[in-house]
């Protein structure tokens, strides 16, 4: 009886954890116009995560957190994301702010294109 309940809840978490990275897209989206052909619609959660189901996010994502830490808020706003533009949060040479621009994912080191 007692694993069922916990199963329930393990269910419910993570569900509620869900719903917390679908509104976060929207936010990015909004901001940076993300066009519906782009690769960051495709990528969707993984702009920020390294896994669908997971907590554990790209170095995008943990520059995201700190950033959300340090303002004291626990959701994504235009404010935040606009705090980590000026970062490499990948360390890849490029500027978050410029791989958005140019439909790259921040979080994942690219090589420059030629
Ligand atoms: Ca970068």
């Amino acid at each position: 009886m007692a694993t069922r309940w916990l199963l329930l809840l393990l269910l419910l978490c993570a569900s509620v954890f869900a719903t917390g990275l679908k509104e976060y897209v929207p936010v990015f989206e909004a901001k940076y116009k993300v066009s519906k052909t782009s690769a960051l619609r495709k990528a969707d959660c993984m702009v920020c995560h390294i896994s669908q189901d997971g907590e554990k996010v790209n170095p995008y994502g943990k520059d995201l957190r700190k950033a959300m830490k340090a303002a004291g808020i626990r959701k994504l706003t235009a404010d935040i994301l606009a705090k980590v533009e000026q970062a490499d949060s990948d360390e890849d040479g490029m500027k978050n702010i410029n791989e958005i621009k140019a439909d790259r994912n921040p979080g994942l080191p690219e090589k420059p294109k030629d």
